[in-house]
């Protein structure tokens, strides 16, 4: 299964195609637009997304509601284009706009135009733009729909904006209600009482023409054990779901379970030992600092992958640049943006990891029918609770 991603900021639209997709699921734009929703909200969002309602429209793959097997086309359109025309145009303007020439540190700005020789930086920021994240949310609604024909929950929510990090309340909550409280927080934060110190940290950095980053954990329970695989690097699905969560934009480091504390600790302390017991499979493990993953391959634990995105780089107060079209120092260039888009990345990330976790199920379990797809997932389960004793 793969999906390609294509659209401008402010252009006419985003659009993903999805090849690979098993006949047979239910598909519902509702569910889609309700990922879609969940991701244009959260405190520090600017202005943008006032003027966007992300509606997807499936042009193809779905009949009467079911997948095909044949591509998924899935179209969100732009409603700031209207605004866009001129300057977003696919052919030549009469009276072209006055490019912009003085990138942002941390956009990709500079590099885009040294690499594609472009003399305006738009060229290059209204693909770079995090809009595109809508179409992978998209997406990610989709995967979603197809763990959940083999149990599979993925749920991505806030633990820390700026410095202001929560209490792991979570620990100790369904992923429903973890789920539920995330979507209730305007921050996407399942604990409440940071919230107020998480708000009046973005409203502190609005005021001073500055952003903020934060931290992101994304939890997936039901996950069968044996997906991925440790016979080439690329296929271990931990290097896979580091990949997909740091190409989100702003992302700049991954953490499966508590790896930075486990690298101060002994391994006698950070390895999970292996117990009899466990109803399913005849084993259990009593601690999780895996974090769900052994050897590139899900061990059958909840996994747990945290992502540290940075604060955003346009900036009310911009950075020091240089016009590219004078060399001249000047400020870098000031768009309307986001002051902090951390709740909405939490959203993009639960959306990638479950693409990823639904990709890597579908290579191990087949089928072009989602009836295949099920009936060897339970087929391998019940071969796995034969294990113990009977190899
Ligand atoms: C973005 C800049 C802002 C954000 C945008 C990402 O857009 P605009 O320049 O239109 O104000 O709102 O994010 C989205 C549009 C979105 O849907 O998430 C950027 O420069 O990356």
């Amino acid at each position: 299964m793969r999906f390609l991603t294509a659209g401008e900021s402010h252009g006419q639209a985003l659009l993903a195609i999805v090849e690979g997709l098993p006949a047979g699921l239910s598909l519902d734009a509702e569910v889609i637009n309700r990922a879609l929703a969940r991701r244009q909200q959260g405190y520090g969002r600017g202005e943008r997304m006032a003027i966007e309602a992300d509606q997807v429209e499936i042009l193809s793959g779905v009949r009467h509601g079911v997948s095909l097997g044949s591509p998924l086309a899935l179209l969100i359109r732009n409603r700031d284009w209207d605004n866009w025309r001129d300057r977003m145009s696919v052919a030549a303007p009469a009276s072209p706009a006055q490019p912009d020439t003085t990138p942002r540190p941390g956009h990709a700005d500079l590099a885009g135009v040294l690499k594609y020789g472009f003399g305006d930086v738009r060229n290059v920021l209204e693909r770079a733009s995090a809009r595109e994240t809508a179409a992978r949310v998209a997406v990610g609604a989709v995967a979603a729909c197809l763990l959940a024909e083999i149990g599979v929950r993925v749920v991505g929510f806030v633990t820390a904006i700026g410095g202001v990090a929560a209490r792991p309340v979570w620990e100790s909550l369904t992923l429903d209600e973890i789920r539920r409280r995330a979507a209730e927080s305007p921050v996407g934060c399942p604990d409440p009482e940071a919230e107020a110190a998480m708000r009046a940290a973005i409203d502190s950095a609005k005021s001073e023409g500055d952003t903020l980053g934060g931290i992101i954990e994304v939890l997936a329970d039901g996950v069968p054990p044996g997906l991925g695989s440790y016979v080439h690097w690329d296929r271990r699905l931990d290097g896979r779901l580091a990949q997909a969560l740091i190409s989100i934009p702003a992302i700049k480091g991954v953490e499966i379970g508590p790896a930075f504390a486990n690298a101060a600790a002994r391994g006698s302390v950070v390895h999970d030992e292996i117990k009899p017991g466990d109803p399913a499979q005849g084993l259990r493990r009593p601690t999780n600092r895996a974090g769900g993953l052994e050897g590139g391959v899900t061990n059958g634990q909840m996994l747990v992958l945290r992502a540290a995105m940075k604060p955003i780089s346009t900036l009310g107060r911009p950075l020091a640049s240089v016009d590219l079209s004078t060399g001249a120092e000047s400020a870098a260039l000031r768009e309307r943006a986001d002051v902090c888009a951390v709740p909405a990345a939490a959203v993009v990330a639960e959306a990638v990891v479950a693409w990823v976790l639904a990709a890597a199920a579908l290579e191990k379990f087949g089928g072009d029918c989602v009836a295949d797809f099920r009936a060897a997932h339970a087929a391998y389960l019940e071969r796995l609770r034969g294990i113990v004793g009977g190899a």
